[in-house]
């Protein structure tokens, strides 16, 4: 969804975040992208809401480089 700064709003599934240290790893990994990125972590659904600059397909692979596969939800 676009959002009236430029920024989308993104939701991806990432899989094996277990507690909150994955938490704390994949909001770095996502801020090493856009330091100004707006990252919540849902642990019980294994998902990532973001409002951000960076584009989804950037995200996915920074977070896989972490050690987590995602991807970009739709809808
Ligand atoms: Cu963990």
């Amino acid at each position: 969804m676009d959002r009236a700064d430029g920024r989308m709003d993104l939701t991806m599934k990432v899989e094996g975040m277990t507690c909150g240290g994955c938490a704390a790893a994949v909001t770095k990994a996502i801020r090493r992208l856009d330091p100004e990125a707006e990252v919540s972590v849902d642990l019980e659904r294994g998902q990532v809401a973001v409002v951000t600059g960076a584009q989804a397909l950037d995200i996915a692979q920074a977070l896989g480089r972490a050690g987590y596969d995602a991807e970009a939800m739709t809808g």
